[in-house]
């Protein structure tokens, strides 16, 4: 008998910060929605990926990286941030890196122990192991610390790999109509993607303790005939990261600028007119109001 019935649901992405969550998310979505770096607490908000199939349709929820610590306030927004995603979902999807198990993935292994959901466990970057037999060991101790209902090896750049992660999710997921209008691919405002882009370049670009130390609002966002308008603030804690953050003769605010307008380029499909500004605004990363004011939740 051919099941034929229409399936839809939403997914948690979580893991501990780095291991590729919201590169998987983009690559099961085919498209950027979540801005990636090679450092650790990139996401910090929840980002909703949709996925919408002849057969069925599958809401990802991204998460911020969590992390042991609770440090600043905004760290214990994101712990947070990402452990209130596992409520209300229909499927769990923990993330780990191929040949690693932290203390932070120990964290995360504990808070998904008791959901009622299933657990697909998501082994990531299998491609920097080699030989892949050297996996096996790692992959039966797994069994042991992360209590799943199915585990799947594979690396998020590969689209046969994430063809199967889509294949495995849909057998979870409840019978049901689709949430979302199918040409949908997040539920988040063009403008939050906007400062999350700026963002991006900015942790990309920038070392040591400064991508922590800043956030991105926009300013202005306005959509005219020929192009759309934006104007971006970057908050900064002090006067020397202001120095940074607009490089000398103003080279990295250029080049992050430049950047960030080609991604927005594609994804607004409409030529963009994007300015930067710096601004100090003290230790709002420490500060549950700033936080709030600035849509951290
Ligand atoms: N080699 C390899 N690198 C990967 C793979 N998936 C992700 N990466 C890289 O790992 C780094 C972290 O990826 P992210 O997607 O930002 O990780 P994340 O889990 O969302 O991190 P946070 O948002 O900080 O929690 C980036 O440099 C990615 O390019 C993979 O399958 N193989
Ligand atoms: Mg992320």
């Amino acid at each position: 008998m051919i099941d034929s019935a229409f399936r839809c649901g939403t997914i948690a992405i979580v893991g501990r910060p780095n291991v590729g969550k919201s590169t998987l998310m983009n690559g099961l979505i085919g498209q950027k929605i979540s801005i990636t770096s090679p450092k650790p607490q990139t996401t910090r908000h929840r980002i909703h990926g949709i996925l919408s199939l002849d057969e069925a349709q599958l809401v990802f929820v991204d998460t911020p990286g969590i992390h042991l610590n609770g440090g600043k306030a905004l760290n214990r927004v994101m712990n947070r941030t990402a452990s209130s995603a596992l409520e209300g979902v229909d499927v769990v999807m923990m993330l780990v890196e191929a040949g690693r198990f932290t203390d932070e993935d120990a964290r995360v292994a504990q808070l998904i122990a008791h959901v009622k959901v299933p657990v697909v466990l998501v082994i990531n970057k299998v491609d920097k192991i080699q030989p892949r037999e050297k996996l096996l060991p790692y992959l039966a101790e797994l069994g042991q610390k992360v209590a799943f209902t199915e585990s799947l090896p594979i690396s998020a750049y590969d689209k046969k790999h994430t063809q199967l992660v889509i294949n495995t999710l849909i057998k979870h997921l409840p019978e049901g109509e689709a949430m979302f209008d199918e040409d949908m691919v997040t539920n988040a405002s063009s403008r939050f993607l906007a400062a999350e882009m700026v963002r991006e370049k900015l942790m990309r670009r920038l070392e040591k303790e400064i991508p922590y130390g800043l956030t991105v609002e926009i300013e202005k966002y306005e959509v005219t005939p020929e192009r759309v308008i934006i104007d971006a603030l970057i908050l900064v804690e002090r006067e020397g990261q202001k120095r940074i953050v607009i490089g000398e003769s103003g080279g990295m605010l250029k080049q992050v600028g430049s950047e960030a307008r080609q991604d927005l380029m594609r994804m607004l499909d409409s030529r963009v007119h994007l300015q930067l500004w710096v601004k100090v605004k003290d230790n709002w990363s420490d500060d549950e109001r700033a936080l709030a004011s600035l849509g951290y939740q």
